[in-house]
């Protein structure tokens, strides 16, 4: 069968979950959000990146009813870790929207419903975007404006790798950029290889934005960023995505 096919079942089966990747204070390492990421486990064990079935979701329109999932299922999970650590002990928890899912116009209800049904303030909830999402046109921009309104933070997810307009910082409403790995990769080396994680540090706090350094591997790389004005970082020199139980570990230790 094709991964079209098996994707509707795999929903109604319960075949996905989520992990939660913490994104930690720099230069502590002290958790202050986490970024969830749906896995697809097979009946047969095997687990199936959503680098390969997210495009195919989103090819069949199945993203919009598995998106929707994925935000329940987070806004689920964020109620539970308030109930049980208290409302500030997780300051953010981020989801990732695909270009699909802005698309759709009635994303934003989708999103205020999730939050509604399991008692979540908007403030607490991250929606991931990329460059490239948003320049499909100008629904996907109105969407993320009506998002924006809701009261989430607007992440710009890979950022630095799309289109890369930086006119998109004035256009979109954008509260946090997520600066791309390939860019932590070139710390430490040529002054042009650092040059863009300087600058956009630079630009996001120039327009009070806030940056987050994406693929932090090396304690290094960590070093290189807090001397560079970097404040938050996420990448598996801290933490790898992780089940739930494990954040809720290092939320109980926190206490
Ligand atoms: O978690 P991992 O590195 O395997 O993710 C691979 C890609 O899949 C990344 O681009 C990531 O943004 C995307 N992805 C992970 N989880 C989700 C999700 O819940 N929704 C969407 N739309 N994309 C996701
Ligand atoms: O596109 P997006 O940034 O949402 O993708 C997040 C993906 O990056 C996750 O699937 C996660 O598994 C992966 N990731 C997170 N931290 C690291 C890291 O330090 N190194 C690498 N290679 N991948 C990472
Ligand atoms: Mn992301
Ligand atoms: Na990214």
């Amino acid at each position: 069968a094709t991964i079209a096919a098996d994707l509707r079942r795999a929903l109604t089966a319960g075949e996905f979950h989520l992990l939660y990747q913490p994104i930690v204070e720099l230069p502590g390492g002290r958790m202050l959000g986490v970024e969830s990421l749906v896995r697809w486990r097979q009946p047969d064990g095997r687990v199936v990146s959503p680098a390969d079935f997210i495009p195919v979701a989103e090819d069949t329109g199945l993203i919009v009813e598995l998106g929707a999932w994925i935000l329940d299922t987070a806004c689920a999970q964020t109620a539970a870790w308030r109930r049980a650590y208290g409302p500030d002990a997780l300051r953010s928890v981020a989801v990732n929207v695909s270009a699909r899912q802005l698309l759709d116009p009635a994303l934003p209800e989708v999103v205020a419903a999730a939050l509604a049904r399991h008692g979540v303030p908007a403030a607490q909830l991250t929606i991931e975007i990329t460059e490239t999402a948003v320049f499909t046109g100008g629904r996907a921009l109105a969407t993320v404006h009506a998002l924006s309104r809701l009261g989430v933070s607007i992440a710009l997810d890979d950022f630095g790798t799309g289109h890369s307009s930086l006119g998109l910082l004035r256009t979109c409403p954008v509260d946090i950029i997520k600066v791309d790995k390939s860019f932590v990769d070139g710390l430490g080396g040529s002054p042009q290889q650092e040059a863009i994680a300087i600058a956009l540090t630079g630009i996001a706090d120039t327009m009070g934005l806030r940056t987050v350094a994406e693929g932090v591997e090396t304690a290094e790389q960590a070093r290189r960023l807090y001397e560079l004005g970097y404040r938050q970082a996420q990448g598996f020199h801290f933490a790898r995505p992780m089940p739930p139980a494990e954040i809720d570990a290092m939320l109980q230790q926190a206490q």
